[in-house]
């Protein structure tokens, strides 16, 4: 029994730490599984939000939704683009692996005005 007495403070510390260990390891694998969302409309000749900022290494998920006709979303210093086709939201999944700013812009014609259609991602560390 005496034994028992004195291991058990131990035992109770090293519940604890095992326990401050799996909440470190759970915050620190939510992070990295982070996936940040961002909702986009596209009309004519506008996207809103025009500017956006996101974290070099953080999935980003673009969500568009068009409130008019079919537009396009083309962001060459990144690769990425996707067609945004009206009455449904079009997802875009990328990885951001490099800082700076990059510029995109619709790369479906929608009318004069069309060339004025732009926007521009910023990638930081
Ligand atoms: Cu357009």
């Amino acid at each position: 029994m005496k034994t028992m007495k004195a291991s058990h403070p131990v035992v109770v510390l090293t519940i604890l730490a095992f326990i401050m260990f799996l909440f470190a390891w759970g915050n620190f694998a939510g992070a990295n599984d982070e996936e940040v969302i961002i909702k986009m409309t596209a009309k004519k000749f506008e996207y809103s939000p025009k500017d956006i900022s996101v974290k070099k290494g953080i999935p980003v998920v673009l969500e568009f939704t068009s409130l008019d006709g079919f537009h396009g979303f083309y962001c060459p210093g990144l690769g990425i683009r996707t067609d945004i086709e009206p009455q449904k939201v079009n997802r875009l999944r990328f990885i951001p692996e490099k800082v700076g700013t990059f510029s995109f812009h619709c790369d479906n014609f929608c009318g004069s005005g069309h060339e004025d259609m732009t926007g521009t991602i910023t990638v930081t560390e």
